[in-house]
Formats: structure tokens, sequence, C-alpha cells
């Protein structure tokens, strides 16, 4: 038995190196867009010298069976005269053909199974990142490391012209977001994965990662950027319409960018902090409440404000609109399959009010965040 013992970790040990050359060469040769993209953590490393180690085992055992059978086709053809031997039942045959594959299948499952405990071992983590999926885009709130309490949407920031084919395309078409998920290098970052509506799945290959991010569950992965660089994945769950269209970018920094970075965020977050009781002018309201309406309002309103009559009822010349008290009733409550946004704050609420008695060819006007506190009441 420990003879075995030892023969297998003698070809586990050898095996590999020798396909490391074998595979390597080849993989450099095929490296390109066809290929898994150049690994850029240990994991992701792994799974693909895992991934040729297979290929090839299954290539030859393929390129074997089929070669056996042709050739046993075509050497005993019956225009050669030839006689089908009669027999039944060789144990030979058998025992060989179930040990050989037997083995076959250890020598496979012994890397796979150590880079799979490998990559559920969320333990000890740097920094903890959650990732939420939405129809169609990303959520990430940092929970816990440096840059705890950050959070942010990322979207496609492909422009619609690139889609329709009126603009060149960009290198990185359909893989930009509005902003990207920001990480240390050499550092351990867990992801956990949730999802507010259907079943979504967040993954970078060049990372080895990728867990699906199921509603009213948390799932967890990890991943150690060995490199700088900006490094692209999507959604890998068919998640509606739009699932082409939720890419997901992680930009990863050296630890003094990083800090940097966390530095700027948490500012810009302080500035938007909202001070309910300043007086915000039109325009301000307005630029915000446009942000606010792309994340919530456009699915149904659409971005032109005209909607989907009947079902979704256009705002332009809306008398509810034009109703501040009303309009604030709606927004806070929600009417039929109007959805109740008092979830938003009072600045993002009067906002977006702001923006919708503004645009779309409306008359125009004003709410304050002071309004809305009063109106929740
Ligand atoms: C899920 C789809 C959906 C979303 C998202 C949505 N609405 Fe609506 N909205 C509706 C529907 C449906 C109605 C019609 C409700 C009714 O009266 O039965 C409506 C009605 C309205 C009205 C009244 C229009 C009128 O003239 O009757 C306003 C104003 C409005 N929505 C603003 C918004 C704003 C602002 C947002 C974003 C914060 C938003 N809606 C997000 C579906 C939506
Ligand atoms: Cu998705």
């Amino acid at each position: 038995m420990n003879r075995i013992l030892e023969v297998i970790r003698g070809i586990r040990c050898v095996a590999p190196a020798a396909l490391a050359l074998v595979t390597g060469s080849a993989a450099a040769a095929i490296q390109s867009r066809y290929n898994l993209p150049p690994p850029a953590s240990k994991l992701a490393e792994d799974i693909y010298a895992l991934h040729d180690f297979m290929l090839i085992i299954c290539g030859a055992i393929f390129v074997l069976v089929f070669g056996v059978m042709f050739y046993s086709i075509w050497k005993h053809r019956k225009s050669k005269g030839a006689v089908a031997a009669n027999w039944h039942e060789n144990t030979m045959v058998e025992i060989v053909w179930t040990v050989i594959p037997f083995i076959i299948i250890i020598l496979m499952a012994l890397p796979a199974t150590r880079t799979v405990v490998a990559m559920k071992d969320t333990t000890n983590a740097d920094l903890t990142v959650k990732a939420t999926g939405y129809q169609w885009q990303w959520g990430y709130d940092y929970l816990r490391g440096e840059g705890e309490g950050i959070s942010f949407l990322a979207r496609l920031a492909t422009p619609r012209a690139q889609i329709e084919g009126n603009e060149a395309k960009t290198v990185n078409y359909l893989s930009e977001v509005t902003e990207p998920l920001v990480v240390p290098v050499n550092r351990k970052v867990r992801i956990i994965t949730t999802a507010n509506d259907v079943i979504h799945s967040w993954g970078v290959p060049a990372l080895g990662v990728k867990q699906d991010a199921i509603p009213g569950f948390t799932r967890d992965a990890w991943f150690r950027a060995e490199q700088i660089g900006t490094f692209y994945g999507r959604c890998y769950e068919l998640c509606g319409k739009d699932h082409a269209f939720m890419p997901i970018a992680v930009q990863v920094v050296s630890a003094e960018d990083y800090t940097k970075w966390v530095a700027g965020r948490k500012q810009a977050m302080a500035a938007l902090a909202d001070d309910p009781a300043k007086a915000w002018t039109q325009p301000e309201l307005v630029a915000r409440g446009e942000k606010v309406y792309q994340a919530n309002c456009q699915v149904c309103h659409q971005p032109t404000g005209l909607g989907a009559p009947p079902a979704f009822p256009s705002l332009v010349g809306s008398k509810v609109v034009a109703n501040t008290p009303e309009l604030l009733q709606i927004l806070l409550n929600g009417r039929n399959a109007m959805p109740a946004w008092k979830g938003l704050s009072d600045v993002e609420l009067s906002a977006v009010a702001t923006h919708v008695k503004s645009s779309f060819g409306n008359k125009g006007g004003i709410v304050q965040p002071t309004e809305l506190r009063a109106a929740r009441k």
C-alpha cells in the first residue's frame, strides 16, 4: 500500500512538471483570445494548469481510443476476408479497462480537489466586499478591512452608440463599468455574493474566482491578485434580457494607491453625505436627480420620460409631476405597480422630484430635501 502511495506521489510530482513543460510552451503558443486569460493569481494559475492537464489527458484518450477503433475497422475489413472472432469474457481485459481509467481519474481528482478546497478557503481575508447582483448591474459594499463603509453601484459604461454600431468599438467593449471594484495587490479579498432579484454569478477568470449570487442567500469566494492592472469578468448566470450587459471590472492597485483611493472615496462620500438642512440650488438637484432617475426610474419610465403607456405612464406633462404634494406621496408610498421609494434619502428623492419636474419638457420647479422630511411624517 505504501509503495503504491509512493508511486502515486512520484507521478504527482513528476507529471505536472513534465506537463508544465509541454503545456507551458503549448499554452504560450496558443495564448490568444480563444484561450483562458493569462492568470494573475496563484489560484488562476492552478486552474489554468489543471485545465491544460485534463485537456491533454482527454486528448490523448481520444486519439488512442479512436485510433484503435479506426485501425481495427480498417484492418479487419470484410473485403480482406476478415472473420469475426467469437469469444466472451476476458478477465484480463476487464481488469485492465477498469484499473487504468480508475488510476487516470485519481490522477485528475487529486490536484483538482486540492485546488477546489483552496478556492473554498475564505478564512483570514484582509478585505471583505459584498457583491450584490441586480438586474442588471453590480452593487459593492466594503464590509471589513481598509475601506470599510465604501459602497457603490457599477453599471455598464459602454456607450449606446458603440453597441448600435454607430461608433468604433473600444478595446474593452462591453467590459467597461462606471466604477471598477478597486482592491490592493497581494491581499486576500473575500467576496460575499448575493442578489436582489434573480440568480447572478460574480467571477473574474484571470483571478480564478467565480461564485453564484443567489437572492436570500450569501455565498463567498476569494482571490489574491498578484499583478497590478484591471481584470474583467461578467455575470455568469443567465439572468434576464440584459445578462450580457452587466460586466465586472476589478482594478488591482498598489497598497499606497489603495490607501489613496480609500481616502478619496471617503471624502467624496462625506461630501455626498447629504446635509438635508442645506438649501440646494435647482441645477444641483437636477444633476443629482438625473443619476437617481437613471438608477431607479428609467427601467419603467424610459430615459425619455415617455414611459410605456398604459402600463407605465408618461411623465411628460403629467399632472402628478406638476402637483408636488401628490408627487411626493406617490414617490414615498408607491401606487399599484409603482414601487415605494421611501428607502431613498430625502436628498435623493427631492433631487429626482426636481429632475422630473424640470426635464422631459416639463414646466420646471424645485423640491427641497426639507420638504421631503416634512412629507415623510
Ligand atoms: C417598476 C416600474 C416603475 C419604476 C421603477 C418607477 N415607476 Fe413610477 N410608475 C410606475 C407605474 C406602474 C405607475 C402608475 C401607477 C398608477 O397610478 O397606477 C407610475 C407612476 C408614476 C408617476 C405618476 C405619473 C402619472 O402621471 O400618473 C410618477 C410621477 C412616477 N411614477 C415617478 C417615478 C419616479 C421618479 C421613479 C424613480 C424613483 C419611478 N416612478 C420608478 C412604475 C414605475
Ligand atoms: Cu446577472
